[in-house]
């Protein structure tokens, strides 16, 4: 007897969710419809002239998944805000992965991407959100600070039909397909935009004063969602077709540099609105101001790194940055992207010599060619056609890029290397629970295609045998 399940799966909540959401940014956003446009048509374009990467996104179902293939990101104020949203995404089955500093960038936050880990769940949906929470401890001024902290205190950013359904889930082990729907209609609450500030332009400006991103994540009723970011297969495509579209990007495309084989992640943004404000105005009047929070962003994503080619990637992008820093109009864009280029002859571009040096991480599976020896080397199984390897997709942020992303899109493109402040422990205090290590993500999913490999190839031999 066959029984309905009793509740969606994570995998379906998180997209309906995040389709939920791009219908509702797209609305408040103009633009991000613009860009969604102009990243589809050059994605067929690259498709069709490029025959080997379409067959490789045809034969791992990513075709599917390129369309839905987005990330967002969020700003929270506190500890509260930040576990809350844990518990949130967790409904959907989304994990706290990895730990970013912007602090090392000035940017007064650090951050985490909640995204799903399973690569069946990753290959269903990998929407992820890139989640910051403020650190209210680099506000200098005591008063401010203080004042920063009583405002975020008086709000509370969800709504009580999704804290008691996100409370049910967490009782029952999962939400059925009405409650889920609710739930999404619940939680879409949270992430979206409201023009009436809770505070008066003077605090407003006061808080502004302190950094741009204290006032955008103190001022509101809850973290707005501030950028969705569909995924291209030729990110420079894109940012030279943007002009003609009406769109400005950002002077600079961050992370590694157009190489054959691409690898972790290229991002560029672009600044989307200047949204008309009501603040609180004296004797309960209103007053009208601006505030720019809200933009948008396209991702080109590469191969995952191992440690050792991380090390590599970091060391290679700290000389170029040492060399050329992009100014804050962005006037010497060529001369850095030309460092970039030059500095990173360095890293090897072909994918034998990634996986054979350890750079990157792969994903190796048979190709159904008879007469393996399973407990061969890999490298001899490749070499005689019995296996293939791919590169794993690189599905997390880079705390640098990330640093220009939320400068540019702050107005300001200058680049600045400060010094390392990192509050990990802090973070994960707040989080509730400590953050997933990346790397070890990768390592696992590499780890468990060698061996489904070699069961592959052990039972293959056994029936020749
Ligand atoms: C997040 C900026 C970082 C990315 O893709 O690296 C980011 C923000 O502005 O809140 O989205
Ligand atoms: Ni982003």
């Amino acid at each position: 007897m066959s029984r309905l399940p009793k509740f969606m799966s994570p995998d379906e909540v998180r997209t309906i969710f995040s389709r939920a959401m791009s219908d509702m940014y797209r609305e408040e956003v103009p633009q991000y419809g613009t860009l969604m446009k102009l990243v589809g048509e050059v994605n067929v374009g690259t498709r069709r002239a490029d025959p080997v990467l379409d067959g490789r996104l045809i034969a791992n179902d990513e075709i599917e998944r390129l369309d839905l293939e987005r990330h967002g990101a969020i700003r929270v104020g506190t500890a509260d805000e930040l576990s809350t949203m844990r518990r949130l995404f967790a409904v959907m089955g989304m994990q706290p992965v990895g730990y970013y500093d912007l602090s090392i960038a000035g940017v007064p936050v650090h951050s985490t991407a909640f995204r799903p880990i399973d690569p069946m769940a990753l290959r269903r949906n990998p929407f992820r959100v890139f989640t910051s929470l403020l650190r209210l401890d680099l506000i200098e001024d005591a008063t401010l600070r203080s004042e920063a902290t009583a405002i975020l205190a008086r709000r509370s950013i969800f709504t009580p039909a999704c804290l008691e359904l996100i409370r049910s889930c967490e009782a029952q082990g999962g939400l059925n397909e009405a409650q889920a729907r609710q739930f999404v209609a619940e939680a879409l609450e949270t992430f979206r935009w409201h023009s009436d500030a809770t505070v008066s332009v003077d605090v407003y400006n006061r808080l502004r004063a302190a950094h741009p991103l204290v006032a955008d994540i103190v001022c509101f009723k809850g973290p707005h969602i501030n950028h969705l970011t569909p995924r291209t297969l030729d990110i420079d495509a894109v940012q030279v077709g943007m002009p003609a579209q009406g769109i400005s990007p950002k002077a600079v495309i961050e992370g590694p540099p157009r190489r054959r084989v691409p690898i972790l992640l290229r991002q560029t943004s672009f600044r989307a609105l200047q949204e008309p404000i009501s603040f609180r105005g004296s004797h309960g009047g209103q007053q009208d101001g601006t505030h720019t929070a809200r933009f948008g962003e396209i991702e080109q994503r590469g191969a995952a790194l191992t440690p050792k080619g991380r090390q590599l990637y970091d060391d290679l992008l700290a000389g170029v940055r040492a060399d050329v820093q992009v100014t804050s109009n962005g006037s010497n864009a060529g001369d850095y992207m030309a460092a970039l280029e030059r500095h990173f002859e360095k890293f090897p571009d072909d994918e034998d010599a990634l996986r054979t040096q350890g750079l990157a991480y792969f994903r190796y599976a048979a190709t159904g060619k008879r007469g393996a020896d399973p407990k061969a080397s890999l490298e001899s199984l490749l070499a005689a056609g019995y296996i293939r390897a791919e590169p794993l997709t690189y599905e997390d942020f880079l705390p640098v890029s990330a640093a220009g992303i939320f400068s540019s899109n702050l107005g300001d493109e200058g680049q600045k290397n400060h010094r390392e402040r990192s509050e990990r422990a802090s973070f994960e205090e707040a989080l509730g629970t400590s953050v997933i290590d990346e790397i070890a993500v990768y390592a696992v999913a590499e780890k468990a295609s060698i061996e489904e490999t070699r069961d592959v190839l052990t039972i293959a031999a056994q029936r020749i045998a």
